[in-house]
């Protein structure tokens, strides 16, 4: 029954991301475990400067973290711009479960998470609060969506291969689909700035019936085109999961002709029937899978330029 189960996920950072998830599909577990386990590896990786804990905070100093999760029969949750919770994947899990809400942000998160026993703490590192320092000797105060998304790539240590959101997406032994994002969103952001992560249908979408799809880079252009959305109804619609990525990736570019060289937008895919698809507006994109076959696969993924 193993043979079905398969996790996917973005960046080189999805490989131990996957391996995590995976201890949960080996032993016959729920893809919704599953992802929820995988994506807190990198939200506990204080090297990681763009999910969880150790994330670069907003131009304000402070690091506020947007997650989602959602099930194959249609149940969801999320937070947005929380802050002091390592793991947002775990609130948005609980928004799912112990509300009739599938959104809560800001303080009312923070408050619902301490009503959940959460622990608080301070996400800022020294290592990110440093990085802040040296943002702030030049800070453009006006963001720009594109340049700015460049400086963010720019200034990450080791540039943006290896830094960038999480978006899981797994199909469990019995056939269940399930899948999460988290981030911390874009460094040097607006205080108050939420990203596609958080948004279902935006960063995250699954429908057990279709298969899922998640994003990672420039939130603000995956919202504006819906984009997870529209990778699962094209697969809907007969498309494979590559070429529904495809034409999601065809369709931001389409509407920022003068931009979409600039910036960066990726989207994975996963069928239910374990098909995978990928595809990124800027060469550099990368994405895990694992399965019975190989646990630590890490692929290139086609893109526009
Ligand atoms: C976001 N997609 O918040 C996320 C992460 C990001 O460059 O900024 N990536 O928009």
């Amino acid at each position: 029954a193993l043979a079905g189960a398969r996790v996917i996920s973005t960046w080189d950072f999805g490989v131990p991301a996957n391996q995590a998830a995976w201890t949960v599909l080996a032993a016959g577990g729920k893809a919704l475990d599953a992802v929820e386990k995988g994506v807190q590896v990198p939200e506990s990786d204080l090297g990681n400067h763009s999910v969880g804990k150790g994330g670069y905070p907003d131009r304000d100093g402070k690091v506020t973290l947007d997650a989602s999760i959602m099930d194959g029969d249609g149940r969801c949750g999320a937070v947005a711009c929380l802050e002091r919770i390592a793991h947002p994947i775990r609130v948005a899990r609980r928004v799912m479960e112990a509300t009739p809400h599938v959104l809560l942000v800001g303080d009312g998160a923070l408050q619902f998470a301490r009503e959940q026993g959460f622990h608080e703490e301070n996400l800022l590192t020294p290592e990110a609060e440093k990085a802040w320092h040296e943002w702030l000797k030049t800070a453009r105060y006006k963001p720009v969506a594109n340049s700015e998304n460049l400086d963010y790539h720019r200034n990450l240590p080791g540039g943006p291969r290896n830094h960038d959101t999480i978006g899981m997406l797994a199909v469990d032994a019995h056939g269940h689909l399930a899948g999460a994002c988290t981030t911390s969103g874009m460094a040097w952001k607006l205080h108050g700035r939420v990203g596609d992560s958080p948004i279902i249908g935006a960063g995250l979408y699954v429908d057990g019936e279709v298969g899922g799809a998640t994003s990672t880079g420039v939130g603000e252009e995956v919202i504006r085109n819906a984009g997870s959305f529209l990778v699962v109804e094209l697969m809907r619609q007969g498309r494979s999961p590559q070429e529904a990525c495809e034409e999601a990736v065809r369709r931001i570019v389409k509407k920022r002709p003068d931009g979409a060289r600039e910036m960066q937008v990726g989207f994975i895919a996963l069928r239910r029937d374990g098909a995978v698809g990928a595809h990124a507006i800027q060469h550099g994109f990368t994405y895990a899978v694992c399965d019975a076959r190989r646990p630590d696969g890490l692929y290139a993924s086609p893109s526009v330029y």
